[in-house]
């Protein structure tokens, strides 16, 4: 018995402790508890007259948000004639304000059993993409946004329903709630909830899909993680087309009945007044891609210089505030130490992705390695995986802990991810989802990574026609589709040109038409009718040539080594 005993302690042992052990060569495996699925809403009566979002207009209850959603569902069934109420998998997409409009938009659409599409400001032949590609069925428009949404609505003889201003959300009403099914639905967890478009390599952007089980799992694993809870007021201040803006910091909060105080848009002069008020609901939450801290430090640099001012602020701060996370691109050290200074905070960074929500982060409690992204969340099993022809695994863990091949440590490769917040599929690209899961079910993340004291660090995208600029990811090969619309330019290669504010720059390297000339702000005054904004280019290279081998292909490293010799080696 005893022998028995021991021998059970020590396989409890080695499962718990497998930190840089030698390969074995089974998997390590992860088995994560059953789940009860449901739609953030359906928490909503329980969290009742608690105030679920603050913005322009005022404060909405959890109450006020659901019953407004749940008219908003009526009426989006009656539009689309729905005898059912049932309008499982039609994809319903919506364009609104960063309000609590949005979250009314969002939940309705769950509430009729239907696929969220949220949309952001575009320009109209980028929204058309959106709404096209996702075969929408019916558009939602915020306040504001009715003069843009409706002439795409006639084009596409969609119906659409236009919103009343976010401060009489309450005036919505439809005529029969009855028929919704949200109650009656019992296989949530499989159901598709969201399309989230996002760029590659190649091509358009594609709409991710999550199911409501993969949101849970990504709101689930960072409650958890980072210990969200109901006294907690995170302020929001990201765009919310993006897993960042969306899942981090609108539905961890609404999940736990906290508040989230909205912000139209992103101003730094803002931000600062909320972080440091001492208005009710004080903030104790802050999220943001590094551009946004950069941003924020260069603030304070030009307004806060006195030293009273200075040490008032880092008191606030460390008081009040609990966490401070930095996500979606690399964090630079200078901009982490600078925080440090200023703030107190120590930022958490963690990484994550359009396709599989969150995968990596520094711990809320204990030591926060600067420049990692820490270890597997929960749920998430990560693999560093050989780019070249042997196809080796070089370290393999989850939140229990990581093995390392011996002979291996410390080496390069690419990341790959598994786990209940990967997405289902790119919608309706059946060989690009194919070509993203290796055939054990990874999913290939295209980010170069490796594993070294214990913790995970990202060292760049393995292809450079990915580029990260404040946060947002770009298609170098879209944006030169783009330009090769204007009627001056005949040649050119987009580059991502590093920047210590934005990560990096779209930069055009571009060959015009003989005896044209053009200027950034031309080009950018062009492209501002066609391309999303943060998308257009903000350094401009003019070439009598844009140098390409014999197959044709521009050698981007070269390139970036030729105009950026510095700061690119
Ligand atoms: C833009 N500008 C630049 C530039 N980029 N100038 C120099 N270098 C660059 N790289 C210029 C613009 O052309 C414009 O000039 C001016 O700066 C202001 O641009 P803006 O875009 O209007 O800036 P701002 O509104 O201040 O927005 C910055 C930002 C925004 C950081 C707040 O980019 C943002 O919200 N980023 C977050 C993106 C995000 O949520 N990503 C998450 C993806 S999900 P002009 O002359 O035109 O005025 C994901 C997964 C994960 O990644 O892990 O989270
Ligand atoms: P997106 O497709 O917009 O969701 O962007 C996801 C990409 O952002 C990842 O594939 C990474 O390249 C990058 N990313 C996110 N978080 C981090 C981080 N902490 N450090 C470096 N890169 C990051």
């Amino acid at each position: 018995f005893i022998y028995t005993i021991s021998i059970l302690i020590f396989t409890f042992w080695l499962l718990g402790n497998v930190e840089q052990r030698t390969f074995a060569s089974s998997n390590l495996k992860f088995s994560p508890a059953v789940r009860r699925v449901a739609p953030v809403f359906s928490r909503a009566s329980a969290y009742g007259d608690n105030v679920a979002i603050t913005d322009h207009s005022g404060s909405h209850t959890y109450r006020s948000l659901y019953k407004n959603s749940k008219s908003l569902a009526g009426l989006i069934t009656k539009a689309l004639t729905c005898q059912s109420g049932d309008l499982q998998g039609k994809r319903i997409s919506f364009l609104c304000a960063n309000d609590a409009s949005y979250t009314v938009a969002q939940w309705a659409a769950w509430m009729c059993g239907g696929i969220a599409v949220p949309c952001t400001k575009h320009p109209p032949s980028e929204l058309e993409y959106v709404i096209s590609d996702s075969q929408s069925e019916l558009l939602v428009a915020g306040q504001p946004f009715m003069d843009t949404i409706e002439p795409l609505a006639q084009k596409l003889g969609l119906p659409c329903l236009q919103l009343p201003t976010t401060s009489s959300l309450d005036t919505l009403q439809s005529e029969d709630t009855r028929m919704l099914p949200e109650e009656n639905i019992s296989d949530w967890a499989e159901r598709p909830a969201m399309l989230i478009y996002t760029s590659g390599t190649t091509g358009r952007p594609k709409g991710v899909l999550h199911t409501h089980s993969s949101l849970q799992a990504m709101v689930q694993g960072l409650v958890s993680e980072w210990a969200w809870n109901k006294d907690d007021v995170i302020l929001h201040t990201l765009p919310l087309h993006h897993v960042h803006g969306i899942v981090n910091k609108l539905m961890c909060p609404l999940w736990v009945g906290a508040t989230c105080v909205m912000l139209p848009e992103f101003s730094a002069q803002k931000v600062w007044e909320q972080l440091i008020s001492s208005k009710s609901p004080m903030v104790n939450v802050f999220m943001a891609v590094p551009t946004i801290y950069s941003k924020l430090i260069e603030y304070y640099d030009q307004h806060f210089t006195q030293p009273r001012v200075q040490d008032f602020i880092r008191a606030v701060c460390k008081e009040r505030i609990r966490l401070m996370v930095s996500g979606s691109a690399a964090l630079p050290q200078p901009v982490l130490e600078r925080w440090a200074e200023i703030t107190g905070h120590v930022l958490l960074e963690r990484y994550g992705m359009t396709e599989i929500g969150m995968a990596l982060s520094n711990p809320l409690k204990g030591p926060r390695v600067p420049g990692a992204v820490g270890v597997p969340l929960p749920g998430v099993e990560v693999r560093i995986m050989m780019t070249n022809t042997t196809n080796a695994i070089i370290a393999e863990g989850n939140s229990k802990g990581t093995r390392v091949k011996a002979g291996l440590e410390g080496k390069e490769g690419e990341l790959l991810v598994r786990g209940s917040s990967v997405f289902q599929k790119y919608w309706n690209k059946p060989q690009e989802t194919a070509d993203t899961f290796t055939e054990d079910g990874w999913f290939k993340t295209g980010d170069t990574a490796l594993y070294r004291d214990g913790v995970y660090w990202i060292m760049g995208r393995t292809s450079v026609d990915i580029i990260k600029s404040g946060g947002y990811k770009i298609s170098a090969l879209d944006v030169e589709r783009h330009l090769l619309a204007h009627p001056d330019i005949t040649d050119v290669a987009v580059i991502g040109a590093p920047d210590p504010t934005w990560g990096q720059k779209v930069t055009a390297v571009v060959q015009l038409k003989k005896g044209k000339t053009l200027t950034l702000s031309q080009l950018k005054a062009w492209a501002r009718e066609h391309m999303a904004p943060y998308t257009i280019p903000t350094g401009l290279i003019l070439v009598e040539d844009v140098p390409r081998n014999q197959m044709g292909k521009v050698n981007k490293k070269d390139l970036l080594r030729q105009f950026f010799p510095t700061r690119s080696d």
